[in-house]
């Protein structure tokens, strides 16, 4: 909005040109978007308390968990408000990019609201059936994908990190792989979100990455430089990065160790599905394998677990799944769980980064 309204002033007042970079926008909108949440969280927590919008605690679970039952939760809708005010704020509105984003962050809240509102009301940890959301998610995901191949700023061409010529196209084909990317980092972060801060400071290294990312992917001379895929008006995907990395800083705050909200399946869902729609955007779908990992590896560990426990009849593979659970159960303490997650994290980030030259 700033630039739409601001910068065709920029011939009589010079300074105005800055709302042109896209540097300055991006931080512009995580600065936005972490103040909001940092201002408005105590409020919103408190409120979310009176209102008795508190977690429900599975009684299978580690026992470490039993005292955290009636955390606030629902978080997400901080999120999100933060996240789409601060886009509205820095971004081009003209894009439709953005607007894709904006809506399909919304949707997949939408559904996680729905999620989250069942088991609240319930007062158990059934909300949605796993094929109830399977069926929305997938629906929001195609969406997504023939609007990308409709509007033809997309083509069914995939990019791989590390093998520069290697080009394969999936024509029409690209649609249900692209539904399954979004599906996939939308579950595999609801997955992760079982620990104090475990989803949230992955999701800010993750979108980080893609920050820069679709900041190259943006100018047609670094991504041709960098030989990565140039995809036109993903600059603005770069200010909406920053939003959701602002956004997660500022939740971040408040889900740290010892949580005093939880961000719920709206948050989750969302961030996981949004991210899964940046990576195909800009066309770095594979690079959600390597600096998601962290969320790779959780749901992994939950298909295999599952799998072996129905084949097995009753046998696990770990001491339980989704993986952090594991480890909290083998007695590490859940500080050191989630710190150690984001170490790992951090370098799978650097490792995505470094794709980026090492072609
Ligand atoms: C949701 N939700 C957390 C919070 C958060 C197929 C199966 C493996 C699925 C899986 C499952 O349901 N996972 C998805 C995980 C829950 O957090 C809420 O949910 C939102 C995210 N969706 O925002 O609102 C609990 O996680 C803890 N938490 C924190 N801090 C946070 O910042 O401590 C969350 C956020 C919260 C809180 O305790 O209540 C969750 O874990 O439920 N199922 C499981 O994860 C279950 N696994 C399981 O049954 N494994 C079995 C195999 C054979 C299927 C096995 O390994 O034996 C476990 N989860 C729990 N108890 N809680 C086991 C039992």
């Amino acid at each position: 909005m700033f630039y739409n309204l601001l910068y065709p002033f920029h011939t009589d007042l010079s300074w105005l040109n800055v709302f042109r970079y896209i540097t300055f926008r991006s931080i512009g909108g995580a600065v936005t978007a972490f103040l909001i949440v940092v201002i408005i969280g105590p409020r919103f927590i408190a409120w979310l308390q009176r209102k008795q919008i508190g977690q429900v605690i599975r009684d299978d679970g580690p026992e470490t968990h039993f005292s955290k039952k009636g955390v606030p939760t629902m978080g997400g809708v901080l999120i999100l408000f933060a996240m789409t005010a601060s886009t509205l704020l820095w971004t081009d509105l003209r894009s439709s990019l953005v607007w894709l984003l904006i809506g399909i962050s919304l949707f997949f809240g939408a559904i996680g609201s729905a999620d989250d509102i069942k088991k609240i009301r319930k007062g158990n940890s059934r909300g949605l059936s796993a094929r109830e959301k399977l069926i929305l998610q997938v629906l929001g995901a195609t969406v997504v994908g023939v609007f990308l191949l409709v509007t033809k700023s997309h083509d069914g061409i995939l990019s791989f990190p590390f093998f520069k010529t290697f080009h394969p196209d999936l024509g029409w084909w690209y649609l249900p792989f692209a539904v399954l990317v979004i599906v996939g980092a939308s579950n595999a972060v609801n997955l992760t979100d079982g620990l104090d801060g475990l989803a949230t400071g992955p999701i800010v290294i993750t979108a980080s990455t893609y920050l820069i990312f679709s900041y190259v992917a943006g100018n047609a001379v670094v991504a041709s430089y960098l030989q990565i895929p140039f995809v036109p008006g993903a600059g603005e995907v770069t200010v909406f990065c920053g939003a959701i990395v602002g956004a997660c800083l500022g939740f971040l705050w408040f889900n740290c160790y010892p949580a005093e909200i939880f961000m719920g399946d709206v948050g989750s869902l969302s961030l996981g599905g949004t991210l899964g729609v940046v990576s195909v955007i800009t066309k770095q779908e594979f690079l959600l394998v390597i600096v998601g990992g962290i969320f790779v590896m959780e749901a992994v560990s939950v298909i295999l677990q599952v799998g072996y426990f129905k084949m097995s009849g009753g046998k696990r593979i770990f001491l339980m799944a989704p993986f952090h659970h594991h480890f909290e159960k083998k007695g590490w303490l859940e500080t050191k769980v989630v710190v150690r997650f984001w170490i790992v994290s951090i370098i799978l980030g650097l490792m995505a980064l470094a794709t980026l030259k090492l072609r």
